[in-house]
């Protein structure tokens, strides 16, 4: 059995919905510190869950039989650096729980989601590598990159099958994100079709890397999926699909929207923007599993449009 920690978030819902459909809905628990969407408490087992409370997540993997954990439930770049030592009791101390479950054998497999924020202002900002300079700035960038040493060492030192993927910004449209950095790109097309305007909290020349979460649901199942020998990388893999910045999203919604109209105020945002890469090197990722994206902007654009307008 499958358990998604931190299912009520804008990975969890999305990787909960598409693996019930997968696997079976009840071979799929949800779990968070709270509930969530109708349509994932209603399509499955769920269980209200601390994921930092080590005694609670080992009853329930064994009242559930699990033996695969998703581990989704983190505070996010930009509500990590106002809350510092709970970002970084919450995504550690949940990833500590989830590795020493499988160090026990308890479980056989662990999904854990890096992200491009693991990389820091002196790292190469186009095309970033696999491997080079990461010395994160944010918080959350530091419990991320702490996380994939020790995601490597559990691999290396107890056989830990966990795989992991440096996300960039994720845009759905089915839940809102929380608390990122990356945000305003979903933002904007609700407050496009709702008020045919958007204040941007990023400067209009502000490139980062993309993706829609079709694309970001498909990678991890893909990477879960994979025979275990083909998986090279056992920190996190760079994963790419595109790169733009708000002048240019803002573009792509005026294709549909002739009238909508873009205004920029950035706040203390842009400086954890501007500490991350502009575009991801992934040959990794392509050679190593296959990865290729679906969507572009101008796809993603007619998607969220298409799927928002009421
Ligand atoms: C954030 N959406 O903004 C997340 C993600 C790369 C961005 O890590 O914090």
């Amino acid at each position: 059995y499958i358990l998604i920690i931190g299912a009520c978030g804008q990975i969890g819902t999305e990787l909960t919905l598409t693996l019930r459909e997968r696997y079976g809905n009840d071979r799929v628990i949800a779990s968070d510190i709270r509930e969530g969407s109708d349509n994932l408490m209603n399509s499955g087992p769920f269980e209200i869950l601390d994921a930092t409370n080590y005694d609670a997540l080992e009853e329930v993997v064994a009242y559930h039989d699990i033996t695969e954990v998703y581990l989704m439930a983190a505070m996010l770049s930009a509500t990590a650096e106002k809350f510092p030592m709970r970002a970084w009791n919450l995504n550690m101390n949940s990833l500590f729980n989830v590795l020493n479950l499988a160090k026990e054998k308890k479980i056989n497999k662990v999904f854990w989601p890096s992200s491009i924020a693991v990389f820091g202002p002196n790292t190469p900002k186009v095309n970033t590598p696999q491997n080079t300079i990461m010395e994160p700035s944010t918080v959350y960038g530091i419990s991320k990159q702490s996380g994939e040493r020790w995601c490597e060492y559990y691999y290396n030192k107890f056989g830990v099958d966990v795989r992991s993927i440096r996300y960039p910004g994720l845009i759905s449209w089915k839940t809102m994100p929380g608390g990122g950095t990356t945000d305003y790109a979903v933002e904007i097309y609700h407050k496009a079709l709702s008020q045919g305007h958007y204040t941007c909290f990023l400067k209009k020349d502000t490139s980062l890397p993309m993706m829609f979460m079709d694309d970001a649901i498909k990678a991890t199942l893909q990477l879960m999926e994979a025979d275990t020998e083909n998986i090279k990388v056992r920190s996190a893999y760079n994963l790419a699909a595109m790169s733009f910045n708000p002048e240019e999203i803002a573009k792509s919604i005026q294709q549909h929207i002739p009238d909508f109209k873009m205004a920029y105020e950035p706040d203390f945002r842009q400086a954890i923007a501007d500490s991350w890469p502009k575009s991801i090197d992934d040959a990794d990722a392509q050679k190593d599993w296959n990865w290729q994206p679906d969507f572009d902007l101008e796809r993603t654009t007619a998607t969220m449009l298409e799927n928002l307008k009421v």
